[in-house]
Parts: structure tokens; C-alpha cells; sequence
């Protein structure tokens, strides 16, 4: 047949009865753009060779290297325009071309093993090698053998690294502090996950986080992603009521074949398998060698726990302090890399993300990486919001407030006082019914990844809706003639009974707008979530051993609330909200004590009635004076 085909076709393509159209490999003609893109598999110490993008600005010569590791695509992150440039390449998630592509950084982004273009097996929360993991890789130890191909493979580098990345990819910014390779030289974990179980992706002081089910599908169920979570419900809240329990619903999506879904119906409780992974454990006790710049979000929807956890254990090494910077600003999860001068509804008067990334990721990068003379930003940079200033400080205050403390005390007639003197005494009740759970955002809930919804703004939505139910107590403060200034990780002391055994409670600390906002009259009685979070009542005793709550018997819930940094302005009250469920975010928690509540079955949910003592209630935190930078 070839030889009977004219010439002409024969190179038009293969001789097998079609045309040869996508080439083996693509050739791609870059001698107008300005960068040069190399796809390396970069082999590690067991022989998995792992998929790295590196983009090399024409221009470099002693460049520095930003490196950056993660399980959402590194062809993904490294393609997201149609023009040659650096800059118009590194948009969206992790890139900020404001300050890797205009600093003139060579900017290499890796697969992590298991994921899209990686050799290896992923594993979700990778544990580092020890009791949990007995071979010899972990996250730390594929960055250290990267950074050792990159400095000996890229002979316009400077031969000095940093690490940088949010959320996931600020836990590998993390890891890698773990005997670190001598090159590297700065990290920036943005928003990282530290522990899965106190408070960030997984679970909140022992509440699943049940609308992190699609995610774990999505990421854990295939290599690349090409399954995606399923619903007939467009409405969340509907979905995840008619699964009954968490463990119900993700088994009748298959998940009992995804290890790391099996690990969580194993691991219910803050045990050894999760204590032995919290990052804010091990670094510590590593210590910090690297300079390293925590970023926090005030407003962080998916990880609010974690810099904040890991600033203050380290904080208390004095070997790592040297070594410890922290930035939080008004931002929900990641905000810090884009356009950031509004919080929800609310206006900042300021891009708050363009000043972090000019006046304190920057040159903060450019000292490490470039040239030892340019200043380094305040040893903690805070924005306040309420004020709307940015804040510099040498150290965050200590985490529990002893001295110059705000307490805001639950009193009579809901009311809420500050500072009191005498505490009032009344029982305020609730009934929490399973049945019908205080959703976290106006229904339909829909999912994150679809159009419309609240997700990335869901903290700063008005809790006016919450207020109105009559399973959510509010106690509200007396219209504020002066400025109430606070910082800190709010200490919530409450006292409550229930005619249950088990039983959650969720706490939200709310700056309530004057009725009338005259340069926003949207904003008039906005009820502004300022923190908030939620406790397993079975866990109020130890986090590591649950134990049923006695029927109609007062009991002591204590837990530390996100960080503020916020100043209520003199019209505006303070509110705190207390209510049993915060659905579907958090899985109904039955109030009957059973073994797992992953195996809860229909007949354990019972609605319970909450009796609050407001005299045995307060929330405690720092009182301070602004002092602007
Ligand atoms: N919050 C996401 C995540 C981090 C770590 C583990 C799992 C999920 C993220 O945004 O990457």
C-alpha cells in the first residue's frame, strides 16, 4: 500500500490508513517569549521520577530559584495564558506574577509523587518517615533530592531556593523544613495545612468536616482527577441529610477504597496515627533552621488553624525565633495572592493582598534570595480590620490571655456585658433537632466548584439568618460608645447541659453593624463573623479519649476560637452566637453517644434541648491598643 501511495502522502503522515495528527511530541516555538519552559522528570533517592516544570526567564544569570510542590497540576499552573510571558503564565493558584515573575525568579513547579505527570503513589497526608511510614521517602526528603538536581541541572541559578505555596502546598513548604537541603534558603507556607484534626481541612476539635468528601474524591480517587464526586442534589443540604452519616454517604460513593478515607473511619479521634503527623508537633521538636515566613487569613475558610498553631510552637523553641516571621491579613483562603481589598461585603479602602505581596513577601524573598541588604519586614505584620490598618509587632501576645484581657459575659435578656463586674444568672435554652440543622449558609448549599456558591466568602456572610432561628442563642452587647479594640485567639468558657450524650456546640463572634450605614447602606445591621469554630462535646474532656456527655448535667466547654485582630467601632455591638450544628460543613453529630458517628445510624439522631448558664459563659481575649505601622 505505501509504495502504491504517491510521495506527498506518504509525509503527509503513517501509512496506516489515516494521517498521523497529533505529533509524538510537540516541539514548542518559544524564541518570542521570554521565558524557556523545560518538562524534567527529576528522579528521587528510590528511583520515582517526578514531573517538574521549570520556567527560566531569557534574561537570567544568577537567578534564584522559587519552587513550588503540589498535587492540582503542575502543567495546569504553568499554562494559563496564550501569551510568552512569564508574567501572563504564572497567573492563578500559587504564581503571583507581581512578585516571581517581575522579581526575575526562575519559577519551578513539581508534581508530587502519585499526581498528574508523577511516577510514585500519593498519599494524601503523606506521613513523614517513622512509626507511620517505613520507607525511605516522604515529602521532605523528594524536595531535598529536587533541589539537588535543580542546583547541580540549572546553570542559571544562583544556586539559593525557596519554597512557597498555599494551603496544600504550603504543607510541603512545611515539610520541607524537615532537615532541609543547604540550598534552601527561605520558605513561605501560605495558608498550610498543619493538623487535619484540630482545625483545619478535616476536622474542627473532633467535627468531620462532611463537604471535604468531594475533595478526598476527587484528589484521592484517581491520579489526575478524572473522577469527580456525584450528586442528584444540587442543594448540599439535602444531599448530606439524606445520607444520614458521614461514613454512609462516602460509602455509597465507594470510598472505602480510598486509604486515606480509611484512615479517617479509623482515626475518629485525635490518636497517636494523628498526633504523630501534626506539624505543629514535629517542627519544633526538629526546630527551625530556615527563615521562614508564616501567612495566615483571618478569614480562611479551609485552613484557619494551622500558621497560627505553628507560629506559637515555635515561638515557645527559642533556638527556632530567629527564623520566625508571620503576615495575616483580611483574606479567606489564599486571598493574599490576589486582588484583596474588600472582605466579603465588606470595604478594606486598600488592596491589602498587593501590599503583603509588595511590602512584605517581596523583601522578604529578595533578602534571602537576591541580596542581604534589603530590610526585612516586621517580625509580625498584621492588618486590623474594623480600623482598616496595617500593624507591625515583634511577637504575637501570648496565645491565652492573662493580663489586660477583654471577658465578654453572657448575662440576662441575652445581653452580653464586658468586663463585668457581677455575673447575671439565667438559663437561655434551645432545642437542637438533627432533623432540621442550622445550615452554615443560606440554602441551597452549593458545592464549591459550581456556580453560585458561598464558599470562598462563606465567613463573612451575615449570620442575621442564624440569629433568627430559635435554635441559635444570641446575647448581644449594649451599642459601644467607644472603640473596642481586641487580639488574640479568643478563650470561649461555657457551661451547658443537654438531655442528650453527645452533642456539639459552635461558637461565632460577631461585630453587629450600626442599623444605618450611611457610605454603604447594604452593610446596616450586618452581622459580621469576626471567629468562630465548633467542638465535639464528647471531646470537651481530652481531644484523644471521648466520653458521653451525662444527661441534664452542667457541664465545662472550653476551646480557643481563630485568631482576630479586629477593632469594633463605637455604634457597632458585639454578639456571640451559640447553636448545636453547622451543617452540612460539619456532620450532624446524633446527640445520642454512639461508638463512631461515622456508623451513626438513623435511629441515634434525637433532637436534644440546650440549657446555656450565661453566668458560667464567656469568651476572654487580649485587649489592646491599636498601633499602626
Ligand atoms: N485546603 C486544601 C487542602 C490542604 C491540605 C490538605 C487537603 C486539602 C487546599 O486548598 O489545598
Amino acid at each position: 500500500l505505501t509504495a502504491s501511495m504517491p510521495a506527498h502522502a506518504q509525509q503527509a503522515g503513517k501509512a496506516d490508513g489515516i494521517f498521523q495528527d497529533m505529533p509524538e511530541k510537540f516541539v514548542l516555538k518559544d524564541q518570542d517569549f521570554d521565558f524557556v519552559r523545560k518538562d524534567i522528570m527529576i528522579p528521587m533517592r528510590d528511583g520515582v521520577k517526578l514531573h517538574t516544570v521549570v520556567l527560566i526567564p531569557k534574561n537570567a544569570h544568577n537567578a534564584a530559584i522559587l519552587l513550588t510542590r503540589t498535587p492540582y497540576n503542575a502543567d495546569h499552573m504553568t499554562s494559563l495564558a496564550e501569551s510568552g510571558t512569564m508574567t501572563s503564565v504564572l497567573q492563578g493558584y500559587d504564581n503571583m506574577p507581581d512578585v516571581i515573575a517581575d522579581g526575575g525568579y526562575i519559577r519551578v513547579i513539581q508534581d508530587v509523587r502519585g499526581k498528574y505527570g508523577s511516577e510514585g503513589r500519593y498519599v494524601m497526608n503523606h506521613p513523614m518517615r517513622g512509626p507511620l511510614n517505613s520507607t525511605k521517602v516522604d515529602h521532605s526528603t523528594d524536595t531535598w533530592d529536587t533541589i539537588e538536581w535543580l542546583i547541580h541541572n540549572i546553570p542559571e541559578s544562583n544556586g539559593k531556593v525557596g519554597i512557597i505555596g498555599v494551603s496544600y502546598d504550603g504543607y510541603t513548604a512545611l515539610t520541607t523544613l524537615i532537615h532541609p537541603h543547604p540550598a534552601l534558603k527561605v520558605s513561605v507556607p501560605m495558608n498550610p495545612m498543619v493538623d487535619g484534626w484540630m482545625g483545619d481541612d478535616w476536622f474542627h476539635n473532633g467535627a468531620f468536616r462532611e463537604e471535604m468528601l468531594p475533595y478526598i474524591y476527587n484528589q484521592d480517587a484517581t491520579p489526575k482527577n478524572t473522577l469527580k464526586w456525584w450528586s442528584r442534589d444540587y442543594d448540599n443540604y439535602q444531599l448530606f441529610l439524606n445520607g444520614v452519616s458521614a461514613g454512609s454517604i462516602a460509602r455509597a460513593h465507594g470510598m472505602e477504597q480510598i486509604g486515606f478515607f480509611r484512615q479517617i473511619l479509623a482515626h475518629p479521634a485525635y490518636d497517636d496515627w494523628w498526633q504523630s503527623q501534626a506539624l505543629d508537633r514535629i517542627l519544633p521538636k526538629e526546630g527551625l533552621t530556615v527563615p521562614t515566613l508564616l501567612v495566615h487569613s483571618l478569614w480562611d475558610q479551609e485552613d484557619n488553624y494551622g500558621a497560627i498553631a505553628l507560629y506559637y510552637a515555635l515561638q515557645k523553641v527559642p533556638a527556632s525565633q530567629p527564623d520566625l516571621w508571620l503576615a495575616m491579613g483580611p483574606w479567606n483562603h489564599g486571598g493574599e495572592i490576589k486582588e484583596a481589598s474588600t472582605l466579603g461585603p465588606v470595604k478594606l479602602r486598600s488592596d491589602t493582598g498587593l501590599y503583603f505581596r509588595k511590602k512584605i513577601l517581596e523583601p522578604f524573598l529578595a533578602h534571602y534570595l537576591k541580596d542581604s541588604s534589603i530590610p526585612l519586614p516586621a517580625r509580625v505584620t498584621a492588618f486590623r480590620t474594623g480600623t482598616n490598618e496595617w500593624e507591625s509587632m515583634p511577637a504575637l501576645s501570648p496565645q491565652d490571655c492573662t493580663t489586660e484581657c477583654t471577658v465578654l459575659q453572657l448575662a440576662t435578656h441575652h445581653g452580653l456585658t464586658l468586663n463585668p463586674t457581677t455575673k447575671d444568672a439565667e438559663t437561655v435554652q434551645y432545642v437542637s433537632d438533627p432533623e432540621h440543622p442550622v445550615p452554615y449558609v443560606q440554602r441551597p448549599v452549593i458545592s464549591k466548584n459550581l456556580p453560585g456558591s458561598e464558599w470562598q466568602w462563606w465567613l463573612a456572610s451575615d449570620q442575621r439568618n442564624a440569629a433568627s432561628r430559635p435554635d441559635v442563642a444570641s446575647f448581644t452587647s449594649q451599642t459601644l460608645t467607644k472603640a473596642v479594640s481586641i487580639t488574640g485567639q479568643p478563650l470561649v468558657h461555657l457551661t451547658a447541659s443537654s438531655t442528650g450524650t453527645d452533642g456539639d456546640f459552635v461558637i461565632k463572634l460577631i461585630d453587629v453593624y450600626p442599623d444605618e450605614v450611611p457610605d454603604q447602606p447594604e452593610m446596616g445591621g450586618y452581622q459580621l463573623m469576626i471567629s468562630a469554630d465548633i467542638l465535639r462535646g464528647r471531646y470537651r474532656n481530652s481531644f484523644a479519649h471521648p466520653e458521653a456527655i451525662p444527661a441534664n448535667t452542667p457541664q465545662t466547654y472550653r476551646m480557643r476560637l481563630p485568631i482576630v485582630h479586629h477593632t469594633f467601632l463605637p455604634g457597632h455591638k458585639i454578639m456571640i452566637q451559640i447553636q448545636s450544628s453547622w451543617f452540612p460543613l460539619y456532620d450532624r453529630n446524633p446527640q445520642t453517644y454512639v461508638d463512631s458517628i461515622f456508623n451513626a445510624t438513623p435511629d441515634a439522631y434525637k433532637p436534644a434541648t440546650i440549657s446555656i448558664d450565661t453566668a458560667g459563659s464567656w469568651l476572654q481575649v487580649h485587649q489592646t491598643s491599636p498601633s499602626p505601622l
